[in-house]
């Protein structure tokens, strides 16, 4: 194929970009991702309405005044409005205006514009404006949430905040507290390279894909792969805008530093004095996160590892094998169980090239495949990583593989002992904290492959795994989808991560990926089980299920939330929290209320 694609941008041309040393890993994705993408897959059609889109009950000449006023505080250029064609570009170079892995028609999850403020000031100017015109805002980081609603806001029309855009510093890089100050638009790529930079020996802890925000994806509790794989538990002071326009720091930070400066204990001591109330600011509309410090890692001498099960049916055992090594954290970090498809789909595979009849990929054939890959036949697969001196490193590996070569047809293997190209390697980079983007290869499986995730999270034992797994893998059969579960294990639950891999240019595989998961939630709750974060289509039905003693926990939310937002302007319905004048007027979502993912979504627009 003629490589005729315009470079990525690197993060001197873009606080989104890539580091210059990374450009390779982005330019054989873009390269793998075009190759399988059709032009409507690449590039939405026009939108046929008036443009902007209008948020709820604000008229065109309001709207207009609002955001006349609006720039003349920030500034003509920092305020677009969103009147061109979507383009859902791709995970580099990726929109603020939309969702680019829509599941709903694309124009339905759309802004009416952005703004981007410069400073912590100029975002309670916002936040100020919006409490007067009533319009919805929508903060983001970085907008690259993907799976789970990208840039989207939930309600149509809203203004998006872009915050990374012009708040992307590293504030304070401590190399003996091992901890940093971040802005929101710090992606695991730039404060790599800011950490590499520095000469200090320090991890990041990033997730599968490194162009996130790292303040972002800690406040949306996403997870990685080194012991500081929890983000959440490992961020440490934030400084918030409230929905109406005033400023806190939480913990130490609360506490003035000598004459002004930040306290000196802000990134040291998580809980200050006081309710500890940073996690009302983790997945909520409670307040716009605009610094939060994070605990970095010192770097450690670390080996990767990939163990391969044979039988498909052994999951429930090799869970209860992983358990008493995790919660005995001889498993140092969050290791992922895969199934053996994804040893395909890493690799970029198309399905078609293995498969040409609808309907799942039948298990025959899959395992036929794998049985070509370096792994061998095998029906799982376990990355691992063990860390520090060689001694420690080689007395926790043999402890590992006495548990669990107890299964017959175990194999261990080390990076040593599989081609460069391996995803061990991957894996090994990502355990060690240096982002990457190979994940993106599995969108190729299908033609304009795009993903959304169910992620229940599970406690570690074998017989709830079981229900689990045998639970997702009927409804991906029913609905004709491949179902390729990972599972991030930490302590004493596992995040079971399904993708659903689907062709966004495909209003039928489009609509099987969207059922399935409305009825993947359904099923999952009736069994006692919940998400741990969704999309931004399915909040309301998740913050359903956790519905405990006649859902007193969505009254106390709805309490905070009225009493922190009156106007009701921030993020309306993100979490499934909706703010009072917004509440029971048909917003909230779920099964079964008749919409059509490919017939109506969630405006007023009907698709034909
Ligand atoms: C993954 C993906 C997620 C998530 C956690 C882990 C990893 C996939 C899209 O969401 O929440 C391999």
């Amino acid at each position: 194929m003629e490589t005729t694609l315009t470079p990525t941008p690197t993060t001197q041309e873009s606080h989104s970009g890539i580091p210059p040393s990374l450009i390779p890993l982005a330019e054989e994705s873009k390269l793998l991702l075009h190759s399988t993408s059709t032009p409507l897959g690449r590039t939405s059609a026009a939108r046929e309405e008036p443009l902007p889109v209008l948020p709820p009950d604000v008229d065109r000449p309001t709207f207009n005044a609002a955001i006349q006023e609006l720039r003349e505080g920030l500034g003509e250029e920092w305020v677009v409005l969103n009147t061109e064609e979507l383009d859902d570009g791709w995970y580099m170079e990726h929109p603020n205006t939309h969702d680019a892995h829509h599941v709903f028609p694309p124009w339905d999850l759309v802004s009416s514009g952005v703004c981007y403020p410069s400073s912590t000031a100029d975002v309670q100017l916002i936040v100020r404006w919006a409490n007067k015109y009533l319009i919805p805002i929508h903060p983001i980081s970085l907008g690259r949430n993907f799976g789970y609603g990208g840039a989207a806001p939930r309600v149509r029309g809203s203004l998006i905040i872009d915050l990374g855009k012009r708040m992307n510093r590293v504030l304070k890089l401590d190399g003996e507290n091992c901890s940093a100050l971040l802005e929101p638009g710090v992606t695991y790529f730039s404060l790599w390279e800011t950490i590499r930079a520095s000469g200090l020996d320090l991890w990041v802890d990033v997730p599968d894909l490194g162009g996130g925000s790292v303040l972002g994806n800690a406040c949306d509790r996403g997870v990685g792969y080194t012991p500081y794989g929890d983000h959440w538990a490992n961020h440490c002071g934030l400084e918030v805008v409230l929905p109406t326009g005033e400023i806190v720091r939480t913990g130490m930070g609360a506490l003035p530093g000598k004459e002004g400066e930040d306290n000196p204990t802000w990134q040291s001591f998580q809980y200050g004095y006081g309710p500890f109330l940073d996690g009302i600011f983790s997945q909520s509309n409670y307040g716009i996160v605009t610094t939060m410090g994070v605990w970095l890692m010192p770097a450690t001498q670390h080996t990767s590892y990939m163990l391969t099960f044979a039988e498909e049916e052994s999951y429930p055992e090799i869970m209860s094998l992983i358990r008493p090594l995790a919660i005995n954290k001889v498993l140092g970090n969050v290791p992922q169980l895969r199934h053996a498809i994804q040893e395909l789909t890493i690799t970029g595979l198309s399905r078609a090239s293995i498969w040409d009849q609808p309907g799942s990929v039948p298990p025959e054939v899959v395992r036929k495949e794998v049985a070509k890959l370096p792994c061998g036949e095998c029906s799982w697969v376990f990355y691992g990583t063990v860390y520090g001196p060689a001694a420690f490193r080689a007395q926790q590996l043999k402890t590992i593989k006495r548990q669990f070569f107890q299964l017959p047809g175990t194999r261990l293997f080390l990076p040593s002992d599989v081609p460069s190209t391996h995803y061990l390697h991957s894996r090994a980079l990502v355990c060690s904290g240096q982002p990457v983007l190979r994940e993106l290869n599995w969108l190729a499986w299908v033609p304009n492959g795009a993903h959304v995730a169910f992620s229940p999270i599970c406690p570690t034992g074998g017989e709830h795994v079981k229900k689990l797994y045998e639970m997702c893998k009927r409804r991906c059969k029913e609905f004709g989808l491949d179902f390729f579960p990972t599972l991030c294990v930490a302590s004493r639950e596992a995040h079971v991560i399904v993708e659903l891999v689907y062709d966004k240019s495909s209003p039928s595989s489009k609509h099987a990926a969207y059922t399935c998961i409305r009825t993947l939630i359904a099923d999952a709750a009736r069994a006692g089980y919940g998400e741990y974060r969704t999309h931004l289509v399915f909040s309301d039905q998740v913050a359903g299920t956790y519905n405990w003693n006649g859902g007193a926990l969505m009254k106390l939310n709805e309490r905070l939330k009225d009493a922190l937002d009156p106007r009701g302007v921030l993020s309306p319905g993100r979490n499934g929290i909706w703010p009072r004048r917004f509440r029971d007027k048909g917003w909230e979502m779920g099964e079964g209320d008749g919409r059509e993912c490919s017939t109506q979504g969630v405006g007023m627009k009907f698709y034909t």
